[in-house]
C-alpha cells in the first residue's frame, strides 16, 4: 500500500486507511510514470515514431520529435496536520531528491494542482507520532509537456479562453449576484504552473 509505482493515463492517490484518519509515523511514497511509451525518452524527451508510405509508395520510418506527457496531479481533499505532516511531491522518478522538489504541502487548504516538467513524478507522505487528520485524496492525469492543464471553472463563474499552453491567460468572472476572489486572470508559466490559483465567487 505505502510505496506504489503507478502507471498513467490517469488513477486516483489516497493517503493510508482514506476517508478515514491515517496513522503516525507513516512513511509512503507513489512514483507516477507516465504510459505513453512512444512520446517518452531516456530524459524525459522523446518522438514519436511514424510508420508511413513515400510518394513511390516505399515504406518509411519517421521520428516526429514533439511534447512528451507529464503529470498533472489535481487535489480533492487535502486534511493534514500542518508542519507535522507533510506531502512532498517532487519531479521524476527519485523519491526525497531535495533538488527535484516541487511542493512542500502541509495543513488543510486544499493545494491548486500540479504539473510535472519530467514524465514521471514523485509524492511522500510522512507523518510524526502524533496526532493524524483525514489524509488526502488526488487524481493524476498525463498531459502533453508545454501545457499547465485545465484549472477548471469556479462555480458560479465562467471563463474566458480555452488554451492551456505556456504563455496563454485566463479570464475569470462571476454571475452578477457573486463577487470574484483572488486573481481575475492567470497565465500559465514555462514551470507548468498557473501564476494563481484560479479563483473563487463568493456571495455579495
Ligand atoms: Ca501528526
Amino acid at each position: 500500500m505505502c510505496d506504489t509505482f503507478l502507471r498513467g493515463p490517469r488513477g486516483v492517490i489516497t493517503s493510508p486507511n482514506y476517508p478515514v484518519q491515517y496513522d503516525n509515523n507513516a512513511y509512503c511514497q507513489w512514483v507516477i510514470t507516465a504510459l505513453n511509451p512512444a512520446k517518452v525518452g531516456q530524459d524525459g524527451a522523446g518522438g514519436t515514431l511514424v510508420l508511413f508510405r513515400d510518394i513511390w509508395c516505399f515504406w518509411g520510418l519517421m521520428i516526429i520529435w514533439g511534447p512528451w506527457q507529464v503529470i498533472k496531479l489535481t487535489f480533492e481533499e487535502f486534511e493534514l496536520e500542518r508542519g507535522y505532516d507533510t506531502l512532498t511531491v517532487g519531479d521524476g522518478g527519485q523519491v526525497g531528491d531535495q533538488k527535484s522538489v516541487l511542493y512542500v504541502l502541509t495543513g488543510t487548504t486544499v493545494p491548486d494542482l500540479i504539473v510535472s516538467t519530467q514524465h514521471q513524478m514523485w509524492l511522500l507522505f510522512q507523518t510524526d507520532s502524533v496526532s493524524n487528520l483525514l489524509g488526502f485524496k488526488a487524481s493524476y492525469e498525463e498531459i502533453e509537456q508545454g501545457s499547465c492543464g485545465d484549472p477548471g471553472v469556479p462555480a458560479f463563474g465562467r471563463r474566458e479562453g480555452s488554451s492551456f499552453g505556456h504563455g496563454d491567460t485566463l479570464r475569470f468572472h462571476c454571475q452578477p449576484a457573486f463577487e470574484l476572489k483572488g486573481q481575475p486572470s492567470i497565465t500559465c508559466q514555462k514551470s507548468s504552473q498557473w501564476s494563481a490559483q484560479k479563483p473563487v465567487c463568493v456571495c455579495k
